[in-house]
Parts: C-alpha cells; sequence; structure tokens
C-alpha cells in the first residue's frame, strides 16, 4: 500500500491548517571531498555506508557533493540507492571551487569555459540519478581584474548555457544564493531571480544558513520567489542541525507551505557533535516541523 494516501489524511488530521499541508521531503548530505574537510556535510566519505544509515533514519534522499563526475559515476551507486529505497535530492559541484579552483565569473576566458565544463559534466551524472545538479560556490566573484557587473554577465552567460545544457534531460539546475563571505554575484532569493530570469532550466536553492544572514524577512523572500524555489538546505543560524541554533523554524515551513513547494528540505549542516547525532536531530525537526 502506498504511504501517501495514509500520510495526507493523517496530516490533515493533526493540522488546522489542514487546507495548505503539502508534503516535503527530506534529505541528508554526503561529501566524497577531502579538500572540503570541517565543511557543512553530515556524511564523509563511505558513500554505501551513508545511503544505508539516511535510509534506516527514515530519510527519503541524498545529497551527494563529489569530487567530479566520473568518480561519482565509478561509485556505481543506482542499486545501492535502488536497494534501499533511497532518491538523490541534488549533486553539488562546488568542488570544482575547493578542489579545482573553476568558477563561472572568472576574470580568464579559459577558467570560465572549464567551469561550465566540469558543471556540464555533473549535469549529466546527476541527470543518471534523476537528480538536480547545484550551483553554489563556482559562481564566483568579482576580483581585482573583474568589477562585479562584469563578473555577473560572466555568470549569466555561463547559466544560459548550462540551462540550455540540462533541457536535454528534462531537469533543472539549482542556482544557489550565498551570503556575502562566498561571494558577491547574488546574495538574496531576489538577486538569484534576477539572474534565473527567463531560464527556463534553472530553479532557485533557498539555503536557510545563508538566508538568516542576508534576507530581511526569510518568509516573505520564500513567498516572493515561490515557483522558482527547487531546492531548499535545511539548516540552523549556526550551520548545526535544525533545532541547535535560533532560526524560527515555523514561519518557515509555512511560507514554503504557501508556495506549494514539495521539494526537499536538505540537511547541509555541520557533522557535530557528529554525524549521527546531526542526522537524527534532523530528522526529529523535520517530524516535528511537518507535524509528520
Ligand atoms: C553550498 O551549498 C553552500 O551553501 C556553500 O556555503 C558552500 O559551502
Ligand atoms: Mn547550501
Amino acid at each position: 500500500m502506498s504511504t501517501v494516501p495514509f500520510l495526507v489524511p493523517l496530516a490533515r488530521f493533526r493540522s488546522p491548517l489542514f487546507e495548505r499541508i503539502v508534503l516535503m521531503k527530506s534529505a541528508i548530505t554526503l561529501s566524497l571531498v577531502d579538500e572540503a574537510r570541517g565543511g557543512p556535510f553530515v556524511f564523509w566519505g563511505d558513500a554505501k555506508n551513508a545511503i544505508s544509515q539516511a535510509h534506516q533514519m527514515g530519510f527519503d534522499a541524498i545529497e551527494i557533493f563529489p569530487p567530479d563526475a566520473d568518480t561519482l559515476r565509478h561509485l556505481f551507486l543506482a542499486k545501492t540507492l535502488a536497494d534501499h529505497g533511497l532518491s538523490v535530492a541534488a549533486v553539488g559541484t562546488g568542488a570544482g571551487w575547493v578542489k579545482h579552483r573553476l568558477q563561472l565569473a572568472d576574470e580568464d576566458e579559459i577558467v570560465r569555459q572549464r567551469a561550465i565544463d566540469f558543471i556540464r559534466t555533473i549535469i549529466d551524472c546527476a541527470a543518471e540519478l534523476d537528480a538536480p545538479a547545484i550551483i553554489g560556490s563556482m559562481q564566483g566573484r568579482s576580483s581585482h581584474a573583474v568589477k562585479c557587473e562584469t563578473a555577473n554577465a560572466y555568470l549569466r552567460e555561463g547559466l544560459e548555457i548550462l540551462s540550455r545544457h540540462a533541457n536535454q534531460y528534462e531537469t533543472v539546475v539549482l542556482f544557489e544564493p550565498l551570503n556575502r563571505y562566498e561571494t558577491d554575484q547574488a546574495n538574496t532569493l531576489d538577486q538569484g531571480l534576477n539572474l534565473i530570469d527567463g531560464l527556463p532550466n534553472l530553479r532557485l536553492l533557498a539555503d536557510l544558513f545563508h538566508m538568516n544572514i542576508e534576507e530581511a524577512n526569510i518568509a516573505n523572500s520564500i513567498r516572493r520567489a515561490g515557483k522558482a524555489i527547487g531546492h531548499v538546505h535545511f539548516a540552523d543560524s549556526n550551520r548545526m542541525a535544525v533545532g541547535l541554533g535560533h532560526l524560527d523554524i515555523p514561519p518557515v515551513i509555512a511560507a514554503l507551505q504557501e508556495i506549494g513547494y514539495t521539494g526537499y528540505l536538505s540537511a547541509e549542516v555541520f557533522s557535530k557533535p557528529d554525524a549521527a547525532k546531526a542526522a537524527q536531530q534532523t530528522m526529529d525537526s523535520f517530524r516535528t516541523a511537518l507535524n509528520v
């Protein structure tokens, strides 16, 4: 029996806002990138073990941060994922920056081209896993050689090419605004909306950690972005699992329900105090927030 017909009436019974109940899905992050050690990912290194643990804890999906497309492909994860009934929520491209120093706004045309090529290969292998690719830190930033507006034009050119590339798979690419200490290209959802305007295969990734730093009002920004939001990084104010910081989560969930968001809440958080506890805290917060 499918769980959906069971969960919908249950969720309606529990909430006075039943007209607005929308189911979202849970995901947890896995990093395979040594150079990103200490970064905001729950599981590290052993993909098959992470998939098994995520399944045991009740997650719907795993979000993977690989060093490159070939490494991910050669892990042959499709069977392990299917055996555990787990999906891939998204595949990150951040290693293009942290490991290979590639960015879409680079002053050097050759580096920009290599950045586009790197993301193309991740879009390809993500599509094989039925998942979208994420562009976060590879958006890049201005430098002494490239003014902010020029960097923005380079970035937009790259996004146009990648939107066309994703179109062949009928998949989307997730563009992620980051806080001011990581980029000067798109810090808010409004700036992200502006950058992806008119690109049919681009959606926004709303990372609650970055939004807590940059947005005047997180819930209102979510409402303005509406259907352009394709993914959410579910993190608290201090980038710990939700519930371990001071972010007010209920208005955020209410805004996501209002816009009819049915995608993932994916925990891109520190593996603290350890992976199992960060994952369990995330799952507890997810269930509390969604009343499921
Ligand atoms: C990537 O999803 C992100 O949020 C950046 O802060 C990379 O660390
Ligand atoms: Mn993020």
